[in-house]
């Protein structure tokens, strides 16, 4: 498979670098009809991430909610790849691929409102990259050190380009006693190439606590120091949208309160996966999609206003 001329080039040096970003961040005009307006595309244009309450409705929420139970209950011990535990309790971590096996995700990610919300930001019709439940249990659920996305599907994935946006779909409160994400407004504007190389069957260890492919401290003291931390405290119903490449993790949840979140992950048609970037081979599908099935965003809205950047950049 021919490689794309290589952009964010990442892993290959012992020095890490900070470049600027060359994609655009919101891709369809801003005058694309959609559920978002003009002022909340700006704030994904200008934050990297966007939070929206009162998405979806209490009977919506309601369903995932009882899917989220039954998955973890049928998922429990069940040893499947797809399936990651804690390091230390070896309680459910992440379950990936939801979209593939459980028929409410799998209807989830059709919702036409939140493709059509992604062909906003997107400007082309996509597929999923990748599914999965957080549930960050209570008391004993690990942190998500910090990272861009993008570096690793970059890099291990083959994701060529920055036109993939992240859904966080709360199951819980997500607020500061059990591990809300936290995010870098703007970092997602600057692309943090990082030292070290990528070990063999490196999601094996990467999914439960990630030490390659993540910022040296200078560079997140520079985007912190630069641009602050946010941590949006979110909830059931709300959709929190943010972009690929911007710098998030979440800490340890000690608390009580289990911090579940489903994520939905989409991609762009025209962004397909190439051989990784910097890895000796590709992950397994049921982490990075390698056999897109789109899924009509771009059908989405009666009429929609003819977008500047809805074809291949
Ligand atoms: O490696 C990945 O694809 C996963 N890792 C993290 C920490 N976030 C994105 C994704 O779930
Ligand atoms: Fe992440």
């Amino acid at each position: 498979m021919q490689k794309q001329q290589d952009l964010y080039p990442t892993r290959i040096d012992d020095q890490p670098r900070i470049v600027d970003r060359v994609d655009p961040v919101v891709y369809s005009d801003p005058v694309t009809r959609g559920p978002l307006d003009y002022a909340q595309l700006d704030d994904f244009e200008h934050k990297g991430f966007l939070h929206v309450p009162e998405f979806f409705s209490g009977d919506t929420v309601a369903t995932l909610q009882d899917a989220l139970h039954h998955t973890r209950q049928a998922e429990a011990g069940s040893g499947r790849a797809e399936v990651v535990e804690e390091p230390d309790s070896g309680e459910v971590r992440s379950v990936f691929a939801v979209h593939r096996d459980y028929p409410v995700f799998g209807e989830l990610c059709r919702d036409q409102r939140l493709l059509r919300a992604v062909f906003q930001l997107l400007g082309s019709d996509a597929y999923i990259h990748q599914s999965r439940i957080n549930f960050k249990p209570g008391f004993r659920g690990k942190e998500f050190y910090w990272h861009s996305d993008f570096e690793t599907w970059h890099a291990e994935d083959g994701m060529p380009r920055m036109r993939a946006v992240s859904c966080l779909i709360p199951m819980t409160p997500n607020n500061q006693y059990n591990g809300a994400l936290m995010l870098i407004p703007g970092s997602h504007r600057h692309y943090i190439s990082c030292v070290g190389e990528t070990p063999q069957n490196h999601y094996k260890q990467s999914l439960k606590q990630q030490r390659t492919g993540v910022p040296d401290d200078d560079s997140l003291r520079w985007l912190v120091d630069k641009y602050g931390i946010e941590a949006p405290a979110t909830g059931p119903g709300s959709v929190l949208f943010f972009d690929c490449n911007v710098m998030h993790g979440s800490n340890s949840n000690i608390s009580p309160f289990p911090r579940s979140n489903v994520f939905m992950v989409f991609n762009s048609v025209y962004n397909t996966l190439q051989a990784p970037f910097s890895a000796d081979s590709p992950r397994p599908e049921f982490l990075a999609t390698r056999q897109p099935r789109p899924l009509g965003a771009d059908k989405t809205a009666p009429t929609p206003a003819a977008s500047r950047r809805s074809h291949a950049i």
